[in-house]
């Protein structure tokens, strides 16, 4: 998997299942605001787009394949941008219903998370007296009780169930533990280079979101995948812009979003994911590096093409 020299593929998050309608006007969860958010993202210069659903009418997560099905034929039909569906579904579902949409639309990525960890965002619910809907204050506030299940049989069995599909992982590891995982689930051939991992930094739960940890994380990964992968880096929260533009002068990819942050800088929130994605690309180019195409992106990850999808 070759990396382009100063390419850079930017990944939008465009909605996830961490954030809720509460904290964020911006954060989209009808169809239609999801898809008008991915297509600005793309015209903005994502070349993946990183896709959840949410229920239409109180915008919590859903894994509902039909809640993807009104998106994802209308981004694809406007847009060249790979896209990558989600199985992390949300910290309470198993993993068969997660896997579920990727099955089923059969996409160019679908992420793959590697490890189970606690994966909280429980001190957000003080931020807030008033909630859009009932939902969110529970499910904010009981996260310090969530653990996000990924075991090796879960792996094993998402790893199974997608393969018939030739889909690209994106390999999400909230620590340096992940990699080890992922190495032994390459070493019993549940998956094969070239790999795609995305470092997640800053997580509580997770590896903090510190340069030192990012090389450390990088640093592992060539010790254990040699130099046929290509990574990405996701720093939640005030880390995101941060965290990005280390990864850019690394060698690395970047993953922004409003899934991962609300914000455009500290304290104030951003307009829409297409404006963390004009941030991210400026800081890219102020620092010489170039921002790949889709198609680019699709020669560095060696995806299966556009027209190989099932929606
Ligand atoms: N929001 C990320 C830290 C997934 O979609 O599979 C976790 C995530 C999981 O992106
Ligand atoms: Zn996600």
């Amino acid at each position: 998997m070759a990396k382009k020299k100063n390419k850079v593929i930017i990944t939008c998050a465009v909605t996830g299942a961490i954030h809720t309608p509460t904290m964020s006007d911006a954060l989209p969860y009808t169809y239609d605001d999801i898809t008008h958010q991915a297509l600005e993202a793309a015209e903005a210069g994502a070349s993946i787009l990183h896709l959840h659903a949410r229920n239409q009418k109180d915008g919590s997560p859903s894994v509902d394949p039909d809640d993807f099905k009104p998106f994802l034929q209308r981004i694809k039909q406007s847009c060249d941008s790979v896209l990558n569906i989600s199985t992390g579904g949300s910290l309470t579902m198993t993993i068969q219903d997660r896997i579920k949409p990727a099955n089923t639309f059969s996409p160019e990525m679908c992420s793959m998370n590697m490890g189970s960890l606690n994966f909280s965002f429980h001190p957000l619910a003080k931020r807030y007296d008033e909630w859009k809907f009932d939902w969110e204050k529970d499910y904010v506030a009981n996260s310090d009780g969530n653990i996000f299940r990924n075991t090796f049989k879960d792996i094993k069995e998402a790893a199974d169930t997608l393969a018939p599909h030739n889909i690209k992982f994106e390999h999400e590891c909230y620590d340096v533990g992940h990699l080890y995982n992922l190495k032994f689930c390459m070493d019993i051939g549940l998956f094969k280079q070239p790999i795609f991992l995305q470092f997640v930094l800053g997580i509580l739960g997770g590896i903090g979101a510190e340069i030192d940890n990012l090389v450390f994380m990088k640093r592992t990964a060539d010790r254990l995948f040699g130099s046929d992968y290509q990574w990405s880096v996701i720093g939640a929260g005030a880390a995101q812009m941060p965290m990005a533009s280390t990864a850019s002068q690394l060698g690395g990819n970047v993953r922004v979003g409003l899934e991962d942050s609300l914000f455009i800088t500290r304290g104030e929130l951003a307009k829409s994911n297409a404006e963390q994605v004009r941030r991210v690309r400026r800081i890219i180019e102020d620092l010489g590096c170039e921002v790949a195409t889709p198609d680019e992106a699709r020669e560095m990850l060696d995806l299966k093409g556009a027209d190989r999808v099932a929606f």
